[in-house]
């Protein structure tokens, strides 16, 4: 396989500037340029050791660091070279093109980790959890891509596949034997595939949960006008982000910006008070307030507090009686709160009383009882897309296990063994490799 390079580390001006090379020719052509007084050649370097020296291309010189992964100890598995530079852009391509004139090649996107899961390191849904930790917005997503990453699913998986092999082998066996055994491994069978339906549904169960962990949750601040959405708004984000002020209409526009509760990402949208009106910018504003409520994961639906809901009001929760809502009487600071108003959050946006509880609410609606950080969850709609495959597959095959021909049952349960290796990349087609490492970075 060829001798690839690349930069690793972001084009623009840094501290450091970080460029890989992996390959049987990493060491060779590191030797060719750069050189230290600790050794007589670079060919004799240590693994894993960092040394300190001159690299020289045709064009440049600089004082680098430079570190040598034996294969198979490397990220990738083969041989692998990183030099570390002074992070100017020029200077770090020009040290790039340097690996190129001596030999090397331009890693594609990802191609490091690909490799990585091509040379055995990595399962391909441990590469997913990689890719799941750069893109990651928030600390729970981290953390659900860490765990992906060190074989949190590709470990569970891959010992229901064993027990759906083990079946496999013992429905052909009973087909050579069919009188010995047929009854016995049927009975044996039922009772291990019983069992991975209920751990597969157990599993796919979590995607739910796993979504928001990864994406976050959209929360839509919804109500008529002046009743402190934009107040609350600022109050959540800790800032004065949106206009307040006592004339009603003042948001006219959507706003969005985020913050983070637990771990987890909220998406808040302040929203245009909702009336008729006749300024044709409010409307418009109006009209995206109903289709933020419509596409976000939950409202907060605000009015205040001390009064009964008005007839505008009472319309707003006739449309958005079908979505996750959570109701807040705001103000409670001017007028304490009616009896009756205890179906919601009573806050006050001025003075920050009950934000707390209200953002808690608002996770709690989607994460409950936390999350358990040591816990498998689904965050990967291929993954949860594979898993239902899987599930269909075993339920068809214990329908028709005493029904039906036995090759017949066979045929459904090889096909949920090849379902499951696709998330753990045991039986991954190329197109879905590919697919999956096109959108790591390039340098990773
Ligand atoms: N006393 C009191 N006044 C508040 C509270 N929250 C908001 N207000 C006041 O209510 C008025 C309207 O607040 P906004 O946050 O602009 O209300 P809004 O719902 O965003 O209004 P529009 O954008 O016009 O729909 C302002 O004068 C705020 O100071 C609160 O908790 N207590
Ligand atoms: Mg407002």
């Amino acid at each position: 396989m060829k001798t690839i390079a690349t930069i690793s580390t972001p084009i623009g001006s840094g501290a450091i500037g970080i460029i890989r090379m992996s390959g049987d020719k990493a060491l060779e052509i590191a030797a060719k340029m750069f050189t230290t007084k600790k050794l007589n050649s670079f060919l004799e370097a240590t693994p894993n050791y960092m040394y300190y020296g001159t690299i020289s291309t045709s064009t440049i010189k600089d004082m680098v660091l430079a570190v040598y992964f034996k294969a198979p100890a490397s990220y990738t598995g083969e041989d692998l070279v990183e030099f570390q530079c002074h992070g100017g852009i020029r200077l770090v391509e020009e040290i790039f093109k340097g690996c190129l004139e001596n030999g090397a090649d331009v890693a594609d996107k990802g191609e490091f980790t690909k490799r990585a899961f091509l040379n055995g390191k990595i399962s391909l849904s441990d590469a997913e959890g990689i890719i799941d930790m750069i893109n990651a917005e928030s600390i729970s997503a981290i953390n659900a891509g860490y765990r992906l990453s060190k074989g949190g699913i590709s470990d569970k998986l891959s010992q229901i596949q064993d027990k759906i092999l083990y079946c496999v082998s013992q429905l052909e066996a009973s087909l050579d034997y069919p009188d010995e055994m047929e009854d016995e491994s049927k009975i044996d069978c039922n009772k291990e595939l019983s069992q991975d339906l209920i751990d597969l549904k157990n599993l796919l169960n979590t995607s739910n949960v796993g979504g928001y962990i990864k994406k976050g949750i959209s929360v839509a601040i919804v109500g008529i006008a002046n009743v402190g959405k934009s107040s609350l708004l600022n109050k959540l984000l800790g800032r004065e982000r949106a206009i307040v002020t006592n004339i009603a209409g003042t948001t006219r526009d959507s706003i969005e910006e985020s913050i983070e509760v637990n771990g987890i990402l909220l998406k808040l949208i302040d929203t245009a008070g909702i009336r008729e009106t006749e300024d044709v910018v409010e409307s418009i504003g109006v009209e995206r307030s109903l289709e933020a409520a419509k596409s976000s994961d939950i409202v907060v639906f605000i009015t205040e507090s001390g009064r009964e809901l008005n007839s505008e009001e009472k319309g707003i929760l006739e449309k958005i009686k079908d979505k996750k809502f959570i109701k807040v009487y705001n103000k409670s600071d001017k007028v304490a709160p009616l009896s009756n108003q205890n179906d919601g959050i009573v806050i006050s946006a001025k003075k920050g009383e009950g934000i707390d509880l209200l953002k808690e609410s608002i996770v709690n609606t989607f994460v409950t009882n936390g999350i358990d950080s040591s816990s498998v969850v689904i965050t990967n709609q291929r993954h949860a897309e594979a898993i239902r495959k899987a599930i269909n597959f075993i339920e068809e095959t214990l329908k028709t296990l005493d029904t039906q021909p036995l090759e017949l049952t066979l045929v459904d349960l090889r096909n949920a063994y090849f379902t499951l290796g696709e998330i753990t990349g045991n039986c991954a087609t190329e197109d879905i490799i590919d697919n999956i490492f096109a959108k790591f970075c390039l340098g990773k």
